[in-house]
């Protein structure tokens, strides 16, 4: 083979069983790894997943997850990103072993990956991100601010081409995971069940009583009854705004239409600014289905 290519056939070409392998891989590992926070790493690949994408501008097409560029600095240093590490480190052995696989295409897998494992939708997902070099990094400032009121929200989101209603249906993944003081400053998990995938934010965030946080952090609110919750201040902006407060109460009373809204918005995310080949998208099988 004169051109040098291992092989008489040309490259690697992944099929869907192929992409299905990685998705096990990624769920073993989580199923395995259980000694990290609240005993799942799913939380963690969520926000990597969503803070890949959610540099996405619409007016300039530039951003999104085509790329990759949080491997490098300045984007992994912004402080959105602080404790992302964490879940890049946690797909190495993934990468290592699927070495054909884009970091782009992994990290975003690697989220759909986490929110089915964790009993979310399913979130189909297809192929095609590239990884580009360190001349792609977005600019700091382009992730949302938590100590922000709803018209950061809405600038933040409709740049990224979202209508009001599936800005709250996205924000209800907040269902998974923790603040950490040592990365956003902020502290503690939004619902009792931070590892499962759950319309607890909506129905916490319409129903109970939340008062500010007295502490000499950064301003939060918990929760009345346990003060053992948290919801941050762009949280509390869902109830306050009528625009977005009738789509939180929607979703606390129906968590079908959530599981639903949320798997589309969830996918229109991870796909933003990527330049596919194929409109076939993959749905994983989740590792207890059989
Ligand atoms: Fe988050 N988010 N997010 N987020 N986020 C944090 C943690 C997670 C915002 C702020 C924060 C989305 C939108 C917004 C997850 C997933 C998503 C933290 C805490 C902050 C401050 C980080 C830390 O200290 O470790 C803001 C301001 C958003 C816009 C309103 C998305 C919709 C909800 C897009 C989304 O999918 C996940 C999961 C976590 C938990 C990470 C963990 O390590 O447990």
């Amino acid at each position: 083979y004169l051109n040098g290519d291992s092989s008489p056939k040309g490259p690697f070409v992944p099929t869907k069983a192929d992409y299905q392998k990685v998705y096990d891989a990624v769920a073993r590992r989580l199923a395995d790894e259980t000694d990290y926070d609240d005993g799942s790493y799913g939380p963690v690949l969520v926000r990597l997943a969503w803070h890949a994408s959610g540099t996405y501008d619409k007016e300039t097409g530039t951003g999104g997850s085509n790329g990759a560029t949080m491997r490098f600095a300045p984007e992994s240093d912004h402080g959105a990103n602080a404790g992302l590490k964490t879940a890049r480190d946690f797909l190495e052995p993934i990468k290592a072993q699927f070495p054909w696989i884009t970091y782009s295409d992994l990290w975003t897998l690697g989220g759909a990956c986490a929110i089915q494992e964790l009993g979310g939708p399913s979130i189909p997902w297809r192929p095609g991100r590239e990884d580009r070099d360190v001349a792609a990094c977005t600019p700091d400032g382009r992730l949302p601010d938590a100590a922000k009121d709803q018209r950061h929200i809405r600038d933040i989101f409709s740049r990224m081409g979202f209508d009001d209603r599936e800005m709250v249906a996205l924000i209800g993944a907040h269902a998974l995971g923790r603040c950490h003081t040592d990365r956003s400053g902020f502290d503690g998990p939004w619902n009792f069940s931070p590892t499962v995938f759950t319309n607890e934010f909506f129905r916490l965030l319409a129903e109970e009583k939340w008062v500010q946080k007295k502490w000499n952090g950064p301003t939060q609110f918990t929760d009345k009854t346990t003060g053992t919750l948290m919801m941050l201040p762009t949280d509390m902006a869902l109830v306050k705004d009528k625009g977005f407060k009738k789509h939180v109460e929607r979703y606390a009373k129906d968590s079908d239409a959530f599981f639903k809204e949320f798997s589309d918005v969830f996918v229109k995310l991870l796909e933003l600014g990527v330049p596919f080949k194929t409109d076939d998208r993959i749905v994983f099988k989740t590792s207890d289905s059989e």
